[in-house]
């Protein structure tokens, strides 16, 4: 918004200046109105519905700009800290039911929509996800703006406005086949373009040294390539409590009144053509979820996002306190979401260097206090390494400072390990050899005063494994901060019957502080509490089969257990071994042997990656599966399985509100946390899980008694890995001989003989990263035990509402305090 902070005279949102009519009126006026909609009075005319949400939205979003004006006026005067929180990722889903709950609309909506004889969940439907992210880490940066803005704090979050977000996924013939995402294509009544703010973020180019006006001789970039970043900032509601935060998203946009005059007027076009090159950067969200690619144009969008944002922090800052920069570091703080901005720590240096005068030192010092990273991931395919020769020609200035920060940083290592040239090499933030690259991770650190991992077990292995010598020299820098899921969304909005039965047995607290959903433990003792558990359940279930008949033609029978795998399909989540157990089913009945099995509805959903070829091939291969057992007249009654397509935020919305059963499989050591675990939980599901991530908190939450453990943990993988002998293994045991005869003699696929032969082939592989043969006997038994303990139906809701009711912990509200109290050192505004 405008740096201008104050008001205009006689028009302070929260004065009657800006008064509202009723609902009703409003949403009429900006139908015929706002959007010259002539309504028909038919409902069955689609039309009407989207020109309703267009409308409904309009009029909620007019109830939140007076509230958010007056909450960005009180951030930007406030003297304390503020908090910036750079992600290339905020997977947001829909706004507009959000927006209606936290306004406390409801009544009103449901109300005002009666004249035209739709309901809210219909209206809601058209509003298409604003996907801009892959999975967890964007989804989670969405979850904790929510819950900054439940807790009043000054958090501002920053991104890019990808004109195409996570591409929509179809299935043809078994294989999934990318659509491009226009989400905005109808428009977005959520975002206000800020053009006043607009930033210049240069590239290429070439560093030059210079006499400043001191007789100083200083290097500055020239002669670059420059691009204009226009921000559209995002409303981001609170909980009922007048606070409403903002999401900057830049667009990329030319300078094009600058770069015509380059052109002579015969080049017309070539000049209107540049704006094309210009506009690229936000074009696309890549879609890669744990491997980095090392493109260009990725790069580009992340120095764009970082240097528009600090720009921004920086020209508020001048504006209040002038050039003085001594203060800087102790009130702003950037979150870096993984290393994605972590460009951030040598644009900082340039910016505070090159354009506001600071010596090395100063600099160094502001720098270092106010820069935190949290690190997602310890694949080593997915840590971020960007080649020296690419940097010197994108961001050449960029790339003087940071081996400058590199060469400080070595005298320091230097000093802990004297002489040791191989930790000198070992932690460089160089990787020296014949295309040397920069370690963004090792940036990262040395640049920040906080590193921090997403679970306990998560961080033990950055310090004691992928960062251990930097632990070493900095312990004090590396801390935990589980993550957790906004219970708003999560509970709250996407299972209105069970908010309904929480309301009316414990009271609406647990709404804005989920520890109080403690109190539901007595319950699960309470046979008439079970009841209305139950029917919460059944109803959900059967919501959920209706959008899976109506994704795949598949009947969901809603007395069967409902056993769901979603999440981005990747080998180490081991969507594999959920198949090995299915097929282990199928091969059961087949066989006549379904003594004491309990009839299963298996839903698996997610997206791979483009590039991602196994990725890929697994996911023909669950719809290669799933249309052999759903076709087998024998296991019409015991087992259904379908590949859920497009997984994203809305249709999450509708699983795990009427899931059972949920898998969280991956090989220990590999899953960071996992988030799609504990939004399970909180909907009263049974976690089937390894020793991995949050899983280990969600066991010892729940009750270890109420958690279905398998599989080796992650020492034992570990230990494994040094003499592993799949084959021997599968030859032992003869559950698995038949499981992968069936795989391997082409039973799923009889027209494409030897399609999956590198999928079994990697089970084969005693290099095998995943280890899912070593698991699968012990993933088969525990899945035995589901089925008895399903069987059980007062024990089994005991512990589904055990589940729920120890789930407080994994709110994001909690991970949000923690961040607050012991990274960012932040208060409520006041
Ligand atoms: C550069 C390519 C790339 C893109 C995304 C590399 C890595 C990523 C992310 C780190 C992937 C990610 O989403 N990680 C997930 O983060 C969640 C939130 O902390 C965790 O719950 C998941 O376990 C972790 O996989």
């Amino acid at each position: 918004m405008s740096n201008t902070l104050s008001a205009p005279p006689n028009a302070s949102p929260t004065d009657t200046s800006f008064p509202h009519l009723d609902l009703s009126s409003e949403l009429a006026r900006h139908l015929t109105i706002t959007l010259g909609h002539d309504f028909t009075g038919d409902s069955t005319d689609k039309q009407n519905s989207e020109y309703l949400y267009q409308a409904l939205a309009i009029t909620v979003r007019d109830r939140l700009v007076p509230i958010w004006l007056e909450t960005w006026k009180k951030t930007c005067l406030s003297e304390d800290r503020k908090v910036y929180y750079l992600s290339l990722e905020f997977l947001i889903g829909r706004s507009l039911t959000n927006a209606v709950e936290n306004l406390d609309l409801d009544e009103d909506v449901r109300k005002a929509l009666r004249a035209y004889s739709v309901g809210m969940e219909e209206v809601a439907d058209k509003e298409l996800d604003a996907g801009l992210g892959n999975g967890g880490l964007g989804r989670l940066a969405a979850c904790f703006l929510d819950s900054c803005a439940n807790l009043q704090l000054p958090v501002v979050g920053y991104g890019i406005r990808y004109e195409y977000g996570m591409f929509h996924q179809h299935i043809e013939d078994g294989r999934q086949v990318e659509d491009p995402d226009r989400w905005l294509r109808d428009g977005n009544p959520w975002e206000i373009k800020r053009p006043e703010d607009t930033r210049r973020v240069r590239f290429y180019g070439r560093t030059e040294n210079y006499y400043d006006e001191h007789g100083t001789l200083r290097p500055r970039l020239v002669d670059s390539y420059d691009v204009l970043a226009v921000p559209f900032d995002m409303p981001v509601p609170g909980y009922r409590n007048d606070t409403v935060n903002t999401l900057r998203l830049w667009k990329a946009s030319t300078t094009d009144v600058f770069n015509l005059s380059e052109f002579n007027a015969g080049s017309y076009p070539e000049a209107v053509a540049a704006k094309n090159d210009a506009e690229q950067i936000s074009m696309v969200l890549y879609p890669n979820d744990a491997s980095e690619n090392g493109k260009e144009l990725r790069l580009k969008q992340q120095y764009f996002l970082v240097s528009a944002s600090l720009q921004d922090v920086i020209a508020r800052w001048v504006e209040q306190h002038g050039e003085d920069f001594s203060d800087f570091g102790r009130k702003n703080c950037f979150q870096l979401n993984d290393t994605h901005p972590a460009c951030a720590v040598p644009e900082l240096m340039r910016l505070l260097m090159d354009e506001h005068g600071l010596e090395w030192d100063d600099a160094w010092d502001v720098v270092t206090r106010c820069m935190a990273y949290t690190n997602h991931t310890l694949l080593p395919e997915a840590l971020e390494r960007w080649s020296v020769g690419l940097f010197s020609r994108l961001l050449p200035r960029l790339l003087d400072i940071i081996y400058e920060i590199n060469a400080r940083f070595l005298k320091l290592v230097d000093q802990q390990w004297p002489g040791d040239v191989a930790m000198r090499r070992e932690m460089s933030l160089i990787e020296e050899g014949d295309n040397p690259h920069i370690r963004m991770a090792y940036l990262a650190i040395v640049g920040s005063f906080s590193v921090n991992g997403v679970a306990g077990l998560h961080t033990q292995l950055l310090e004691s494994g992928l960062f251990k010598h930097f632990n070493t020299l900095w312990p004090r820098k590396f801390n935990n901060k589980t993550n957790g899921v906004t219970q708003r969304r999560w509970l709250s909005h996407c299972n209105p019957g069970l908010r309904d039965l929480l309301n009316e047995t414990i009271g609406e607290g647990w709404q804005k502080d989920l520890t109080k959903i403690k109190e539901l433990t007595p319950y699960a003792t309470d046979a008439d509490f079970r009841k209305k558990w139950i029917d919460v359940k059944q109803e959900n279930k059967a919501r959920l089969s209706d959008l899976v008949v109506a994704e795949t033609g598949v009947r969901f029978d809603t007395s069967f257990m409902f056993d769901v795998q979603v999440k981005r399909i990747h080998e180490y989540k081991r969507q594999l071994l959920n198949v090995l157990h299915i097929v282990h089913l199928y091969d059961r009945i087949l066989r006549g042997e379904t003594a004491g099995m309990v009839p299963r509805c298996v839903l698996i959903g997610g997206k791979a990656a483009p590039g991602y070829h196994v990725a890929k091939l697994i996911v023909k291969l669950i719809n290669d599966v799933a249309k052999k057992v759903n076709n087998h007249p024998a296991a019409n009654d015991l087992l259904k399985v379908v590949f859920f397509p497009n997984y994203r935020v809305s249709s999450m919305e509708v699983i795990c509100p009427a899931t059972e059963l949920s898998e969280q499989i991956s090989t220990a050591g590999k899953e960071a946390s996992g988030t799609g675990n504990m939004k399970f939980m909180m909907n009263g599901a049974l976690t089937i899980g390894t020793l991995d991530g949050a899983n280990i908190e969600i066991r010892e939450n729940a009750g270890a008694e109420n958690f279905f453990l398998f599989g080796l943990d992650a020492a034992e993988v570990t230990e494994l890995k040094k003499d592993y002998r799949p084959n021997e293994i599968i030859a032992a045991d003869e559950d698995i001989v038949r499981i992968m005869n069936l795989l391997e003699s082409g039973h799923f696929n009889p027209d494409n003989p030897g399609l999956f032969d590198l999928l079994t082939s990697g089970l084969r592989n005693p290099q095998d990263p995943w280890v899912t043969i070593a698991d699968l006997r012990a993933y088969i038994d525990a899945q035995a035990e589901v089925g008895k303990a399903y069987q059980d139906v007062d024990h089994w809701n005991q512990m589904s509402i055990l589940n729920t009711a120890g789930s407080g912990w994994f709110s994001s509200d909690r991970t949000i305090q923690q961040y607050a109290d012991d990274i960012w050192d932040v208060r409520p505004l006041s």
